[in-house]
């Protein structure tokens, strides 16, 4: 890593210079990275860790993948950007592809997973105002405690985490906000005729990786289409054989009415999202009523083709379903009271830490950087443990005792 004049930046040095000319929006760990390959990343000093956040669960075919490196590069020579105004030649392909990939009529092409939550709820509402007759402007959308779905306004507006919402009011109207995984309470909130659906995470991941009860997806979606309601399923971070299958509603056979996609269709090489929802849906949206600049460009089909492909050829969806059970069989078997829970679904994952001596989460991640594995923790107590899913299972073996190492460190 060098600044113009080619002088080495060292890890302090790019530390310095993101504290001096960069908002101080995020906390990271102190750790540098300059180069990532596979499960592993390397920081500016030259020390190799294994990565078990996969910028939280977008690098799930593994850091620079060749395959996708591939596709970003071909197709970076020839077009990356025409905006809508015209078509191109990629754009009607890789949207056959994806949408056949999920089984879906269509898609409506975004860039960040925010984006495409925002135009799950715009798409949601107008479908209210059109096919359901809610009167104009009194559609609502049901959403659960502890969700995370983004960071626009509106998103915030029905966050249950004061760091996310605090002091960015006025809010968005027309949410409202019931417990996760409690179907008792979506009966009761599905009640009201102007609720237009309900957006939900199959597995809450900022949250702590809250795994919800066997049922609770099939059910919920029963009492949506009892409603009259959509039921949208928010995969941005579930999705992409990250809980074992492709999608985390398939296990058990829900098909979202809207299903929403981020991160890891493009193998975290390029942002790209997705909104995916059949006819009678998705064709409330007219030509000019939404869109985006960099919705829908060449170089995001492209790289996304490459990166869905991976998950097929390499098997990511078995691999993570196999090696998510051997690694909670192992993290339960580690003899600490600091680790007092252990939960997930294929390879999404998470602990919660007991303090100990003072210690908590956060002095075990520093402890496991230093012993060469990069997690961070979320909400405080718990660590989410998400490695790119083409980890070996002899890897993985070896990140266990990693961590195994660095929490008896303080017990
Ligand atoms: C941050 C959390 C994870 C998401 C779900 C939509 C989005 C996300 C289920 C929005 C994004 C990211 C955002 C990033 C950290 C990370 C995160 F900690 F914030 F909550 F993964 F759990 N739906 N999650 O998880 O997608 O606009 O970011 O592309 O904001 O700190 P995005």
């Amino acid at each position: 890593m060098s600044t113009q004049n080619n002088e080495q930046v060292t890890s302090q040095m790019a530390m310095d210079l993101e504290y001096r000319y960069g908002a101080h929006n995020y906390h990271p760990l102190p750790v540098v990275l300059s180069h990532g390959e596979g499960v592993y990343l390397w920081d500016v000093e030259g020390k190799r860790y294994y990565d078990f956040l996969s910028a939280y669960s977008a690098v799930n075919q593994g850091h620079c993948h060749p395959k996708i490196v591939e596709a970003l590069t071909m197709q970076a020579k020839k077009l990356t950007l025409t905006s809508r105004a015209f078509y191109n030649n990629v754009l009607g392909v890789y949207e056959k592809y994806i949408t056949e990939y999920f089984g879906f009529d269509k898609v409506l092409p975004m860039n960040t997973g925010a984006e495409a939550v925002e135009t799950a709820i715009k798409l949601c509402r107008k479908w209210a105002y059109q096919k359901k007759g809610v009167g104009e402007d009194k559609a609502k959308i049901i959403v659960c405690e502890n969700n995370f779905h983004g960071r626009t306004t509106t998103i915030i507006s029905f966050s249950s985490d004061s760091e996310a919402r605090n002091q960015y009011g006025p809010y968005t109207p027309g949410f409202i906000t019931i417990p996760y995984n409690d179907t008792g309470a979506l009966a009761e909130a599905s009640k009201d005729p102007d609720v237009a659906g309900f957006l939900v995470e199959p597995v809450q991941g900022e949250a702590g990786v809250f795994v919800p009860d066997e049922g609770y997806l099939s059910e919920a979606y029963r009492l949506c289409k009892d409603a009259g309601a959509l039921f949208i399923a928010d995969e941005v971070q579930t999705g992409v054989a990250r809980t074992g299958k492709i999608l985390a509603c398939d296990h058990e056979n829900v098909r979202p009415d809207i299903l929403i996609l981020g991160k890891a269709i493009s193998g975290g090489m390029y942002p790209v999202s997705a909104v995916l929802a059949n006819d009678d849906i998705m064709l409330v949206i007219k030509p000019g009523q939404h869109g985006s600049t960099f919705g829908g460009n060449p170089l995001a089909g492209r790289v996304a083709m490459a990166a869905l492909e991976v998950v097929k050829e390499e098997n990511l969806c078995e691999r993570s379903q196999k090696l998510g059970e051997l690694i909670r069989r192992e993290l339960k078997a580690i003899e600490t009271e600091m680790i007092s829970v252990v939960r997930g679904k294929g390879l999404l994952n998470a602990i919660v830490i007991k303090p100990k001596n003072g210690k908590e989460a956060w002095d075990v991640c520093l402890e496991m950087a230093e012993n060469g594995l990069l997690a961070k923790p979320t909400h405080g107590d718990k660590i989410r443990f998400a490695p790119p899913l083409v980890i070996t299972e002899e890897q993985l073996m070896e990140c266990v005792e990693i961590i195994k190492k660095s929490v008896l460190a303080f017990s």
